[in-house]
């Protein structure tokens, strides 16, 4: 009876008094039925009270992949539903992991495990939620949220992605977990206290789920390893590989030299071999696990004579001393060129025809000059040619000579002449004669050339030096004038008494250095020919102002009244006593004149008178030829022997 009444009481006042049920009941008001107590949980599950009105029969559910799932419907009016929560361990895989869906709105949210991060898509939207470092292997819960319906919050963080709340309140939602991913879930909790059963149930469609503590079953069986052994992980068999050996199921040979190992890089290769060896193949010279070593082949002390060897790789070095050489110091270097016993004469030049003197067998050989020949270059082309007539002995190569000849010889020894005459037409210029000779040729040349070839223009003709149609004569480079007879001087300049240069009756004398001189005395001119008329009245001859008139070679002076006498220096004498000539001159003119014409009068009338009287004709006269004036010089006498008796 006390114990009903506190029973009652703590069911009538909730908040104050909480009920205290009785084994077998359970909730606040103790109406339920103690799961836990009665232990009606399905086999491997475990009854959990999550809060004072709600148990639940837990277990991990093991999804082995599309065959797995769980099909459920709830309505959101029964809980507050704005989160979901789920505990994962999954290997890593792309697969669906569960789909949420609005039966009202029919919108769908669809989870999927994918690579190191969810996948989620909505409506027709795909998200990504990066889950960093965390992996699905490892059992992990994982926290949807949404505030305020539409702020999402993965795992307590703020997400930038709008992925909207697909619990509207008072719909109907239908979950699907699994039909994809292969792995555990250990629950899946809505809100703070709604599980999706993993178990069957009214209104749950479970398929494939096992509840055997997230495991799979006969793991390695498919498994057929090659070179290794199964292991059974989580929810597969895998290979654990022997060593050498990789792949998924250690079918692969391993290349360890593809991968780090100890054969020296630059003296060695790296061969692999199966299971987990390999061998390092030594380069020459080097030897060694790894090849590391340099192996020392001056051990052997190969050089002799002193020689200093130096370890090479794979090989050695003599550093030969005392003229020693090849590759093992073992030859003279006299046994060469080189050498003082071999020296190449003639300035020959001692060549090496091997890599180098430190060869096994050395090879020198000397180079001579041109006309040389022989081992040492001993032997001169030349000393077989006498070259004459100054030609030179010329060395030509490869142990040769020649003699090279002037240009007036030829032949081998230069011993014979050049017809120039005939080799070389036009030799001699300007029409001259070539005129061949031993060791020569001369050239005859033409009046005015000179010159070896007659190229040569003589002054004569350069500058035709002779003047007045002068014969310019040459003697040697100088020349003379050949003057015409009217000419002389060096160059016929000057013109000689024969050209009669002077005039006016000037006399010509002979002058050697200007040809002539004119001698104008008295005759009345002047000049270098006498060509210039002189005026005497230059002089002023004329006295008493008479007026001077000139003449050749002389003078006229025209006297005044009062004077008279060649240069009217003498005064006349009636005009000293102021009589005039006149009045004689006249007068006596008149008279003889009249005696004149008496004269003559008195002849003519005592012509008249004789004709009268006795005639004119006497022809006495006229035989005797003595009135003719013609003289018959020309007429031939003839001579008195001859005269007929
Ligand atoms: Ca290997
Ligand atoms: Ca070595
Ligand atoms: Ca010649």
């Amino acid at each position: 009876m006390q114990l009903s009444i506190v029973l009652l009481i703590s069911c009538f006042f909730p908040i104050l008094i909480r009920c205290q049920c009785e084994n077998d009941w359970f909730g606040s008001n103790c109406t339920q039925i103690n799961r836990c107590q009665t232990n009606t949980c399905p086999d491997g599950f475990i009854c959990q009270t999550i809060d004072e009105n709600y148990q639940e029969c837990l277990a991990i559910g093991t999804f082995e992949g599309n065959s797995s799932f769980i099909h459920t419907q709830i309505n959101t009016n029964q809980m507050q539903t704005d989160e979901i929560t789920f505990r994962l361990r999954a290997n890593q895989q792309t697969e669906h992991l569960f789909t949420i869906q609005n039966r009202n709105t029919s919108t769908n949210l669809s989870v999927y495990l994918a690579q190191d991060q969810f996948r989620i898509r909505l409506k027709n939207d795909e998200f990504f939620i990066e889950l960093d470092n965390q992996t699905y292997d490892q059992w992990t819960t994982y926290n949807f949220q949404w505030l305020n319906q539409s702020i999402f919050i993965f795992n307590n963080q703020t997400m930038n992605s709008t992925i909207e709340n697909i619990f509207l309140p008072n719909t109907q939602i239908e979950i699907r977990l699994g039909n994809g991913f292969r792995g555990c879930l250990e629950y899946f909790l809505l809100g703070s206290n709604v599980y999706i059963p993993f178990y069957n149930q009214t209104n749950v469609e479970i398929e494939n789920i096992q509840i055997n503590n997230c495991t799979f079953d006969d793991l390695c069986r498919n498994v057929g390893c090659k070179h290794g052994q199964c292991i059974e992980a989580f929810d597969r068999g895998i290979c654990q590989c022997q060593r050498g050996w990789e792949g998924d199921l250690c079918e692969k040979n391993i290349d360890e030299c593809q991968r780090e190992n100890n054969c020296s890089k630059e003296h060695s290769q790296c061969i692999d071999h199966l299971d987990g060896y390999y061998t390092c193949q030594c380069q020459q010279g080097f030897t060694g696990q790894f090849c590391e070593t340099n192996f020392d082949e001056c051990a052997s002390n190969p050089c002799a004579n002193g020689g200093l060897c130096i370890d090479l790789v794979n090989g050695y070095m003599c550093n030969c001393t005392n003229n020693y050489i090849s590759s093992h110091c073992s030859i003279s270097l006299d046994e060469t060129c080189f050498g003082r016993r071999n020296t190449c004469q003639h300035n020959g030049t001692c060549l090496l025809t091997s890599p180098n003197l430190y060869v096994d067998q050395p090879k020198t050989e000397c180079q001579c000059r041109d006309g040389y020949s022989g081992e040492q270059c001993q032997f001169d082309a030349c000393s077989n040619y006498t070259c004459q007539n100054n030609g030179t002995c010329q060395r030509l190569p490869n142990g040769k000579a020649k003699c090279l000849c002037t240009n007036e010889w030829q032949g081998n020894q230069c011993e014979d002449d050049i017809d120039e005459c005939l080799i070389r037409k036009k030799i001699c210029l300007n029409n001259g004669k070539c005129v061949n000779q031993r060791g020569g040729y001369e050239c005859h040349c033409q009046e005015y050339y000179l010159g070896a070839r007659c190229e040569r223009e003589h002054v004569c003709l350069k500058t035709k030096p002779c003047l007045n149609q002068g014969h310019c004569r040459t003697d040697g480079e100088t020349y003379y004038c050949e003057c015409s007879t009217n000419y002389t001087g060096l160059h016929c300049e000057y013109s000689t008494c024969e050209s009669i240069p002077c005039e006016n009756n000037g006399t010509c004398q002979p002058n050697s250095s200007k040809g002539f001189t004119c001698n104008c005395t008295n005759t009345g001119y002047d000049g270098e020919r006498c060509e210039m008329e002189l005026n005497e009245c230059l002089s002023n001859p004329c006295q008493n102002n008479a007026t001077c008139i000139d003449q050749i070679n002389g003078y006229i002076c025209t006297c005044p009244r009062s004077f008279m006498g060649y240069n009217c220096d003498e005064k006349k004498f009636l005009a000293v006593l102021g009589f005039s000539y006149h009045y004689v001159i006249w007068p006596g003119v008149a008279v003889i004149l009249l005696l004149i014409i008496i004269l003559l009068s008195i002849l003519i009338s005592r012509i008249r008178e004789s004709r009268r009287s006795r005639g004119t004709y006497r022809p006495a006269l006229n035989e005797n030829g003595q009135s003719s004036r013609v003289e018959f010089s020309m007429i031939l006498k003839p001579p008195p022997e001859e005269r007929l008796i």
